[in-house]
């Protein structure tokens, strides 16, 4: 019988300053590191069947070149792009370009904080939005992709 192509992994983007969840602000953010919440994604993927290759990068045009991996080599994309969502044409026109379920994806609820935190470019590209659940998100946001995918 023939083997059963492997099933292209989840981009999970993470944007400026998320190299530094679990050091500061853990009131707002949580006391989870990123590389433990990488772990979560993973394991929940795993039981869908699928992977996730996790990125961290502080530079926009980093990202961008990420999120336009992902159109041939992803299934799915997870983006937390930290401030840069509230700012980023650029990251904008990228997710625009991807095909593939989209999922916006932000540990606190930008909607209960500062007002410039209340308009998201990301936003107007994605499929959906997961916010205010802290590093549970993430694997929710796995669950949301695996569905999409179903569909
Ligand atoms: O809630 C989120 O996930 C955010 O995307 C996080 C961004 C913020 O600008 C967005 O409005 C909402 C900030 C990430 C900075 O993360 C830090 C973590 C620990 C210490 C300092 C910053």
């Amino acid at each position: 019988m023939p083997k059963k192509a492997k099933a292209l992994p989840i981009y999970v983007i993470n944007g400026p300053n998320l190299n530094l969840l679990g050091t500061r602000e853990p009131e707002i953010y949580g006391t989870a590191t990123l590389a433990e919440i990488g772990k979560l994604a993973a394991a929940r993927a795993k039981t869908h069947g699928l992977s996730v290759v996790f990125q961290q990068s502080n530079h926009e045009g980093v990202l961008v070149d990420w999120i336009q991996e992902c159109r041939t080599k992803g299934c799915g994309l997870i983006l937390n792009a930290g401030a840069l969502t509230h700012t980023s044409v650029a990251l904008l026109d990228a997710c625009r370009a991807l095909t593939h379920p989209i999922i916006e994806l932000h540990l606190s609820n930008p909607y209960a904080r500062e007002p410039f935190r209340q308009r998201s470019f990301i936003a107007k590209a994605a499929t959906g939005v997961i916010c205010g659940l802290g590093a549970n998100g993430y694997v929710l946001a796995v669950d949301a992709i695996a569905a999409l995918l179903k569909e």
